[in-house]
């Protein structure tokens, strides 16, 4: 018995002891990139069977390869060379804008990126209005400059898509600076940072009695017996509600005013923070030890309105109330949806990802099955393949491969993984309002440039085959579907149709033989905006919305649906 537990103890560093346990847990596939001290871990797996363990290209896609195979903007995506900036300071004035979208309008998730700054250490700006917006951007540049640093301004959707007159002044000359080498300044190895980081802890001393001076936290004194402290947007939802409160107005949140909120509640009887999505302003309170109300935490979630005031004030919780949207859809002629038509028609599992596409998930589509995050429908393909073996395509929009999706594809090819990959390329980011990008060879200023080949790209990554088809040809693209889906190969379709928003021409509307009509409804199951169902269970087509693009006819097996 001795014998037998001491043949059963290895001597394992903590590395080796947690990959023996996530092992013995029944571990399939483990992704990573070496990094000290964890990059025993992958060694260690690596050396069991039955475990596929891969050095990925780099972390974000290791974690997207090991994430999708056992089973959610902008600024996060930054994160690495923000952290950094702190550090290394600027040469110049340097601003970081970031939208957030409280309510999920049109992101994946739901973060408030005042956050970020606090993790950054670089100053934050949130303005109130448009025309505030205009005034701290100025207020940035003179931050940064003088204190040698990023600064970040917070503007969330309803100031950034709110219009108001904003006044406009003389464009400034500004002398352009030489860049003066400072390696101890601008070279981050560890020496170096170490110093830097003390500097950072001086500067946010420094920063904070600015912010406490600075005019862009402001006290209003009105009512003294009810005060609200306030950032961004929220403070106009609480101004238009409570008109006679008193206000500590915050502009300049982190690092946060201490001695502007002392005043105020020295000044005002009772004080009630309102801020939108995290308790950020509310933390910086609590530490200085101070009484005051703050809003319900289900009033974390979502957009603030004016009318939740009250509510809150009363110590309230948030109803979540069901909320009438109009159902998404892709529009009718969209390139991608014969794509999801296809793949759902031979029950492939489909890891997708952000764009218009996305919508292929809804029904009765249903035919995109994961969406992470940006470049996420390659990264996570793999790791699906990986697990399932067959039957799973991973779907992408022109844009986002151009994002992030050119090193998962690199990564599919350097692991030998076997598959198919399909760009969905409309030409155009579609669903952000049809920006071009490095594969449309067109610049922001509608200038011809480079372009970006993607046939080339693909096959530089290591791709065996790269089909181009045009997504409109139906039996072309699915029989290419099926035959690159389970080869032995790494196959790309590029599905390559204008975006219906940039497509002038319209071919004529299918003919409806009502005779011929077994009412089935199939050819309601591609979920085109430009078919619907007549009282008498008949099929509608309107011609205004049809474009044209034929793939009712395609669903249709008794032919009530033909060209003439
Ligand atoms: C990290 C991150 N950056 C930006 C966005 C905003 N965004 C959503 S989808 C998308 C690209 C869509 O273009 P494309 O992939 O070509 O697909 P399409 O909409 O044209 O079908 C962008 C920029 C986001 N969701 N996440």
């Amino acid at each position: 018995m001795e014998q037998k537990l001491i043949k059963n103890v290895m001597l394992l560093s903590g590395d080796e002891a947690l990959a023996r346990g996530a092992y013995e847990e029944g571990l399939v596939v483990a992704a990573s990139y070496p990094g000290t001290p964890a990059s025993e871990i992958l060694e260690y797996l690596s050396k069991f069977e039955e475990v596929d363990a891969q050095w990925s290209i780099n972390e974000k896609v290791a974690f997207e390869v090991a994430l999708s195979a056992s089973k959610h903007v902008g600024l996060n995506v930054a994160m690495d060379p923000l952290m950094t900036s702190a550090y290394t300071g600027v040469g110049a004035g340097f601003i970081i804008v970031t939208a957030d979208d409280p309510g999920i309008h049109s992101s994946q998730n739901e973060q408030d990126n005042r956050l970020i700054a606090e993790v950054a250490k670089i100053p934050l700006l949130e303005p109130s209005s448009p025309s505030e917006a205009k005034l701290f951007v100025k207020e940035a540049f003179k931050i940064s400059e003088a204190f040698d640093t990023p600064v970040i301004i917070r503007l969330t959707t309803r100031i950034a898509h709110t219009k108001e007159n904003v006044e406009i002044g003389e464009r400034k000359e500004v002398a352009q600076k030489e860049f003066k080498v400072d390696i101890p300044k601008y070279v981050m190895v560890p020496k170096n940072a170490y110093k830097r980081r003390l500097e950072i802890e001086k500067r946010l001393v420094r920063l904070k009695e600015y912010s406490e001076n600075s005019s862009l936290n402001r006290i209003e004194i009105n009512d003294k017996k009810i005060g609200f402290i306030t950032s961004g947007v929220s403070y106009l939802y609480v101004k238009e509600m409570y008109p006679e409160a008193s206000f500590l107005k915050i502009g300049f949140s982190f690092p946060f005013p201490e001695a502007n909120a002392i005043e105020f509640f020295r000044k005002v009887k009772k004080v009630f923070v309102i801020e939108e999505l995290e308790p950020f302003l509310e933390r910086r309170l609590k530490e200085l030890g101070i009484k005051f109300k703050a809003k319900h935490s289900s009033y974390r979630i979502g957009e603030l309105r004016p009318e939740y005031i009250p509510n809150i004030v009363n110590g309230g919780e948030k109803k979540e109330e069901a909320s009438i949207t109009r159902k998404p859809v892709l529009c009718p002629g969209c390139p991608h949806r014969s794509v999801f038509w296809v793949l759902k028609k031979i029950k492939a599992v489909v890891t997708g990802d952000i764009g218009c596409y996305t919508l292929g998930a809804l029904p009765p589509l249903g035919a995109l099955h994961t969406c992470l995050c940006m470049g996420a429908g390659i990264t996570f393909f793999e790791g699906m393949k990986k697990a399932l073996h067959k039957n799973v395509a991973g779907v992408i929009g022109d844009s986002t491969f151009v994002h992030t999706g050119i090193p998962g594809l690199i990564n599919l090819a350097y692991n030998n993984t076997k598959g198919l990959i399909i760009i969905l390329d409309n030409s155009t980011t579609a669903m952000t309002g049809n920006q071009p990008h490095p594969a449309t060879g067109v610049t922001i200023k509608g200038e011809s440039t480079k372009k970006l080949i993607l046939e080339d790209i693909c096959y530089s990554c290591g791709v065996d085959n790269v089909d181009v088809i045009n997504p409109h040809n139906v039996k072309e693209l699915e029989e290419c579907i099926k035959k690159r889906i389970n080869e032995n190969a790494l196959s790309v379709i590029i599905a390559r149709a204008v975006c219906r928003l940039n497509e002038k021409k319209k071919d004529s509307p299918p003919v409806y033989k009502k005779e011929d009509c077994k009412r089935c409804y199939l050819c309601l199951s591609i979920d085109c905006p430009a078919l619907t169902k007549t009282k008498d269970g008949l099929i509608n087509i309107n011609s205004e919305l049809c474009t044209g693009c034929n793939l009712c006819i395609e669903t249709c097996c008794f032919k009530a649906l033909t060209t003439s």
